[in-house]
């Protein structure tokens, strides 16, 4: 059944010369309905095991409106840990950034609640304490996910910009980057996704996501790759700090994130 997890997916000039000009690409077709029925599952019961959270909607902030947020749910999973090795996947990553392979900088659950708020304006790297910027996230939908259950959207070819690089997620980051982003000609593009369909997008691209006005949950699961040669920089914010404690547990600055947390899921043989 999962025989979809290993199956290259067939990239033409024209993905390859979009992903170069806007740093994000969203394609249709990488996962099936079966899959994603199947990962839909195995996910929701996990989050819902370690969710913890016991306060209401109401009394959240900004960025805890947002979503339900359960990181490196591969090392609590099996299953989960075969979509997140899946070579289809890595293979994507690998070619959209012109590298011999990728390793693994977190995955991520990422629900957004009947009822929950925005995700703010933001560019991922601000958190991320790498010498480069050859990451990509894959956002994957774990059901087709209408605009009106808040989306993933993005300022095409914002990566440009460098204004609003050093801001945090929240109300802030939403105010400044909106209006920003507003009188520049990158394009915002808001879109649905189908199921199967899953997006890539750079560390420095700036991204959204609108409010989940139905009843139902939007369900995301995601993950950053990153360049298999990527080292470790010295931290510039108390973010970078957090996350290298984090997510590249005992590597030292200057050499390659080959800690536990940070396996090889795809390479050129
Ligand atoms: O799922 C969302 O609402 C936001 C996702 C996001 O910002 C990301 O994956 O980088």
């Amino acid at each position: 059944m999962m025989d979809i997890l290993k199956r290259p997916y067939s990239l033409c000039q024209d993905h390859l010369d979009f992903y170069s000009k806007n740093k994000f690409i969203k394609l249709k077709n990488v996962l099936d309905d079966k899959s994603i029925a199947h990962f839909n599952n195995v996910i929701s019961k996990k989050v819902s095991e370690l969710n913890s959270n016991t306060i209401s909607l109401e009394q959240k902030d900004t960025y805890g409106k947002a979503f339900i947020q359960m990181m490196n749910l591969w090392t609590e999973d099996n299953e989960i840990k075969k979509l997140v090795f899946s070579e289809r996947l890595g293979q994507i990553a690998s070619d959209l950034m012109h590298v011999d392979g990728v390793r693994l900088y977190h995955d991520q659950a990422l629900f957004k609640e009947a009822g929950g708020g925005i995700t703010p304006w933001h560019a991922d790297q601000y958190y991320w304490p790498l010498s480069n910027d050859n990451t990509i996230t894959a956002w994957i939908p774990l059901q087709a996910t209408s605009l009106q259950m808040g989306t993933l959207e993005f300022s095409a070819r914002s990566h440009q910009m460098r204004a609003g690089r050093d801001l945090v997620i929240g109300d802030e980051s939403e105010k400044i980057l909106s209006k920003k982003l507003r009188v520049t000609d990158f394009e915002h593009v808001i879109e649905p996704f189908d199921i199967g369909e899953v997006s890539f997008h750079s560390g420095w691209i700036f991204h959204r996501a609108g409010a989940n006005q139905t009843e139902l949950i939007r369900k995301a699961f995601t993950i950053i790759f990153m360049d298999k040669e990527m080292t470790l920089k010295e931290p510039e914010n108390k973010n970078q700090l957090n996350d290298w404690n984090t997510w590249c547990p005992g590597v030292k600055v200057g050499e390659v994130i080959g800690s536990r947390l940070n396996p090889i899921t795809y390479q050129i043989n």
